[in-house]
């Protein structure tokens, strides 16, 4: 039998672009995904996020569903084209309105709030002027996170500054999957840089004006990545893929350098004097997101890394993704041993199924599994050591899953885009009584 103490959070997960919907009300102005999802070709069905969930519009029924789940904490982001419509300048105070209507909703429910500044939607303004490519939006980050942080931290007391920063870098820049659509490995990498810049800018902000018991951290999608073999060529293409993968966004962090992998790929030329300490500012926690462990082959014939990722095999999610627990284990304990000690926020983790809807119900028992069995792995890393506090599941509503449309779900909550009505999955209340008796 596997226990999480009381002070363990047991939360739900969303971000604003996948859910709100509401994109042009209020002053909000053009993301890039906005962008993104109208050029024909990007997403899957020719689905946008103009609508999504409309939790915009539906926010008040959906705190009322956390609540009655027993959810003790939600990690949500804050729109930037919300709040400040251009990127830079003027603050929409009718954006920000809407998130303390929500945050008090959420205190009043006994709801911990959990806020990411950045999950993906970059005012579309700042990319017509470079984006992520131009140092300054580092600094437009900074000034749109000072203005969160100080309208918030007297209520709220964990706050992300970025959610997935090689998603953003490697989907958005280099492989051109996620906006701005960009398929150049130079644009990747000034973009990772200037990230993990307003990151470390953020933190200053934050650490100037936010209360003092307030934390900060930031999200990172970290996979366990393993050789194919004890050969030492795959060991050492494991190595190579594990810079890529993860130590991309670690080793600045809490070493104040970029991995060799990342110095080979040019990096060096975006750095100036400071930058590193800035980047490597303390964070208070880390964000820790797991969906994948990669197996990994020696390849002469990638030009990249000279390393192949082996086809994931096995029991896999609608996602295509492997089904491996062990993975979080491994990757909490390897953070926790190579960077810490730091204290963890599982912020991510669940899985996409079919889902149907049976007589108004929905009977995902496969949700049920991968959960429990993540869960049983986030409490053995904490038996070895890891100082894991909470976990938050990936999603509490099935949404936009950004170029794969509104296909897969990941939610504890079915939802019926033609309608808006939401249906709590067995899944849902499962984890309801979890939370009531904290016992797997
Ligand atoms: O939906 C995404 C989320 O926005 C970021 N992490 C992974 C999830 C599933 O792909």
């Amino acid at each position: 039998m596997r226990s999480f103490p009381s002070d363990f959070l047991l939360g739900v997960a969303t971000a604003a672009y996948q859910i709100e919907g509401a994109v042009h009300e209020d002053g909000r102005k053009p993301s890039i995904w906005d962008v993104f999802c109208h050029t024909p070709g990007h997403i899957e069905n020719g689905d946008n996020a103009d609508t999504a969930c409309n939790h915009y519009h539906l926010w008040e029924h959906d705190v009322r569903l956390m609540e009655e789940l027993g959810i003790e904490a939600y990690r949500f982001s804050v729109a930037w084209p919300r709040v400040i419509p251009d990127g830079r300048g003027q603050v929409n105070q009718q954006g920000l309105d809407f998130y303390r209507r929500l945050t008090d909703a959420l205190l009043e429910a006994g709801i911990r709030p959990m806020i990411t500044l950045y999950h993906w939607d970059l005012p579309n303004a700042l990319q017509e002027a470079g984006g992520w490519q131009n140092r300054s939006t580092a600094d437009a980050f900074a000034e749109y996170a000072d203005v969160v942080l100080r309208t918030f931290s007297d209520v709220v007391d964990l706050f992300i500054t970025l959610n997935e920063p090689w998603c953003a870098t490697v989907l958005g820049h280099a492989f051109g999957t996620h906006a701005p659509g960009i398929q150049d490995l130079r644009a990747a990498v000034a973009a990772s840089h200037h990230l993990l810049l307003a990151h470390g800018k953020a933190v200053g902000a934050f650490r100037a004006n936010a209360r003092s018991s307030a934390k900060i951290g930031l999200t990172n999608v970290l996979t366990h990545v393993a050789p194919a073999s004890d050969s030492e060529r795959d060991e050492a293409a494991a190595h190579r893929m594990d810079g890529f993968l993860n130590r991309w966004f670690l080793d600045p962090l809490f070493r104040a350098r970029y991995p060799a992998e990342l110095e080979a790929a040019g990096i060096g030329a975006w750095v100036q004097p400071g930058d590193l300490e800035c980047i490597a500012s303390p964070l208070d926690f880390l964000g820790v997101n797991y969906y994948q462990t990669s197996i990994v082959q020696d390849n002469p014939n990638d030009a990249l890394l000279g390393a192949a990722v082996l086809p994931p095999s096995g029991n896999l999610t609608e996602m295509g993704w492997e089904v491996h627990p062990e993975g979080l284990q491994a990757v909490l304990q390897r953070v926790s041993k190579d960077y810490g000690p730091i204290p963890i926020y599982v912020t991510e983790n669940g899985a996409a199924y079919p889902d149907v809807v049976t007589q108004g119900q929905v009977h995902d028992q496969n949700r049920i599994e991968f959960l429990s069995q993540h869960l049983q792995a986030v409490s053995e890393a904490r038996k070895n050591g890891a100082d894991v506090r909470g976990y938050f599941v990936w999603s509490l509503l099935d949404n936009f899953e950004w170029a794969k449309g509104y296909t897969p779900r990941f939610g504890l909550v079915y939802v019926d885009y033609a309608t808006q009505q939401r249906i709590v999955k067995d899944s849902g209340i499962w984890y309801r009584n979890l939370i009531q008796q904290r016992e797997l």
